[in-house]
Order: structure tokens, then sequence, then C-alpha cells
């Protein structure tokens, strides 16, 4: 299965093992990576997995069959995981239709059910990359997301994708609200290499935008990263201006953006459902990506928001560096989340 950032950038440094990731007969440095990155995911995923999968085996504690009491239980799992009520009621039924039809015997059957059941989800909300690199002009990608969520750190962390399969990139600070905001996507851009285009704080970001893809489009610069405001206590005024920087976006390079990122931190769990309606709303979203996976027990997330919305989840944050953001793999997502062993 092809990733988004390969389909996309066919020369991209990932190559994803679907279900052997984890050989230890690592033949290259991107499979070697791949392995290290499973590890880490698994890592990042431990405390999901003590608050949900773990939980499945005490189910069976002193049991012999799974009853009312013990879907009751199961429930509680689902829930607690932040798999979220409508998610959670759907496993639910489907595991008793499985109960009853004698296919569910053990611990192990259930979670090899769920687990399915779970796949199955991720799978329905991914959505192939059938938007190709623009014949003419930048790629133009659109972040979102509340203050905090990880946004300027996602946008270093492609910004450094990108350049590394040799695409120009270039950064734009159309969060003016806050000096600091755009002095930190400077500095990023520092670190990472690339030109970020900015003004002074208070100016309008809509003409921060429309500057820099007149700044863009001459230059022949490949990939343009736009960093966006995300304070939500002014939620109308900004929604309004999210709308009015996508119009300036096509009407500068038409079909621009061609990517809505709403960036979620995995921690705050079911916030993170009614940010992406709010964001969904405003302007239609194409793409998810979620931070802070590592050391959430809040994991379960991923599943609700797939099942709720049906957009796809391009990339997942499992730390701090530049290397942990990687591209959402649904097998591996799953395989990482129900591994067995310790932890
Ligand atoms: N542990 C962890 N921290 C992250 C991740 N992504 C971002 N962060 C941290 O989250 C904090 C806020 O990030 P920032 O990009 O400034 O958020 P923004 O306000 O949305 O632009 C920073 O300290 C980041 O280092 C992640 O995947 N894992
Ligand atoms: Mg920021």
């Amino acid at each position: 299965m092809l990733s988004w950032f390969k389909n996309k950038f066919g020369d991209a440094l990932e190559i994803y093992a679907e279900q052997g990731i984890v050989s230890l007969e690592a033949q290259s440095p991107q499979q070697e990576n791949g392995a290290r990155f499973f590890v880490r995911l698994k890592d990042g995923l431990s405390r999901t997995r003590q608050t949900f999968v773990r939980q499945i085996d005490t189910l069976f504690l002193g049991k012999k069959k799974i009853d009312a009491q013990l879907l009751d239980d199961l429930e509680e799992i689902l829930i607690m995981a932040d798999i979220g009520a409508t998610t959670t009621q759907e496993l639910l039924e489907k595991t008793r239709e499985q109960v009853k039809r004698n296919a569910l015997g053990d611990s192990l059957a259930l979670k090899i059910a769920l687990k399915e059941m779970i796949l199955a989800y991720l799978l329905k909300a991914e959505r192939p990359a059938d938007r190709v690199l623009p014949a003419q002009g930048p790629f133009v990608i659109m972040v979102l997301g509340v203050n905090g969520v990880g946004k300027t750190t996602t946008i270093a962390k492609l910004a450094h994708k990108f350049t590394q399969s040799r695409k120009k990139v270039l950064l734009v600070a159309a969060d003016t609200f806050r000096a600091a905001a755009s002095e930190q996507l400077q500095l990023w851009g520092k670190r990472v290499g690339v030109e970020v285009v900015a003004q002074q704080a208070g100016a309008d970001p809509s003409s921060v935008v429309y500057d820099a893809l007149d700044y863009a489009r001459p230059r022949n610069f490949d990939v343009v990263l736009v960093d966006t405001a995300g304070r939500l206590h002014t939620k109308i005024n900004l929604m309004e201006e999210l709308k009015k920087i996508k119009r300036v976006m096509d009407k500068k390079v038409p079909g621009a953006p061609h990517e809505i990122l709403l960036v979620l931190d995995a921690t705050t769990g079911q916030n993170a459902i009614s940010q992406t309606r709010l964001f969904n709303e405003a302007v239609e979203v194409t793409g998810l990506a979620l931070t802070k996976l590592d050391g959430t027990a809040k994991g379960g997330i991923v599943i609700n928001i797939c099942h709720e919305f049906n957009i796809p989840i391009r990339f997942i944050g499992i730390g701090e560096q530049m290397e942990d953001l990687r591209d959402f793999e649904p097998h591996e997502f799953v395989e990482a989340l129900f591994a067995e062993g310790e932890a």
C-alpha cells in the first residue's frame, strides 16, 4: 500500500514493510528506520495498550465464556480507551453477533476480532492520494489547529521530510496573532534550512498568504506550508479568517489549498472530535495529523476519529524529534496497538 507522502513525492524516503516491519534482518537504512519507528510506535502506544488491549485479557480471568457481564466490562474498557460512544456500541453489537455464532471462545479470539474490526474502520477512512502535484505552481498545504496542538512543529517536521526528498519548500507565517508564533516558525525554518515568509505581528493573515504565494510562484517552490492561528476564544473570527485565507489561496494558485491539514493533539481525547467537527464545518478538512501519541492513554481516539469523520489520518506524531512524524499506516498502527509481549 502506498502512503500519501510516497504517492505524491515518489522519491520520499519511507518504505513501509506491511506486516513484517519488525523483521530483525533489516536490509536497508529505510527498513531499519521503519523497524525502529515501529518499536517507537509500540512504545508510544504502551499506555493506550495498558488501558485497552491488556484489559481485555483480564476480562477472562475466572471466566470460561463471553456472557452479558463480560460484554458490559468490555464496553467500559472501550469507552475508557477513548474509542467513543458510537464506535463502542457498534463494536459491541458486532461482538455480540459473533458470540451468538459461537465464533469467539477466549480472550485471544476476542482480541483478534476487535483488531480486525478496528483495522476495517481505519482502512475505511483512508483516502488514496488521488490528487497529484499540480502541473504548475506549488503544492499548497494549509495547516490548521488549536493553539498548542503541535501545528508549527508538525510543519517543521513536514518541511524536513520534503527537503529530504529534494523538494523546494516555503513556510508561511499566517499566524500573525502572536509575535512568538512567527518567530518560532522562522527559527524552525533556519533549523530545517528552508525559507520563511513572515510579516509583522497583527498583519492580515490573508495578505501574508497573498504575498507569500506571489513570492513562491516565480521561484519554483514545490511545496508551500502555511501556518495559521489557533486561538479558539474568538472562534467565529478565526473560522471566517480561515475561509478568507482559503479563498485567497485559490485566487492566487487555482486549486489551492491542495491539502487542508488539521492538526490534533491525541492527549486531549474527545476534544479532538469537537475540534475536527468545528474546523471541518468552516473549511473542508482533507487530512489529519495526530500529534503526541507518545505517552498518552488516549490513543483510541484514532479509531474514534476515523469512524466518526471519514477523514484520512495522514500523519502521526510520536515525539518531539524531526523523525517522530510519520505517515499513518493503519496496519502498522493496529499491529503496534495489539502487540503482545512486554507492556
Ligand atoms: N511528545 C510530543 N510532543 C509534541 C509532538 N508534536 C508537538 N509536540 C510539542 O507540543 C508543543 C506545542 O507545539 P507547537 O508546534 O508549538 O504547537 P502549535 O501552537 O499548534 O503551533 C511543543 O512543545 C512541541 O514540541 C509529538 O508528537 N509528541
Ligand atoms: Mg504555532
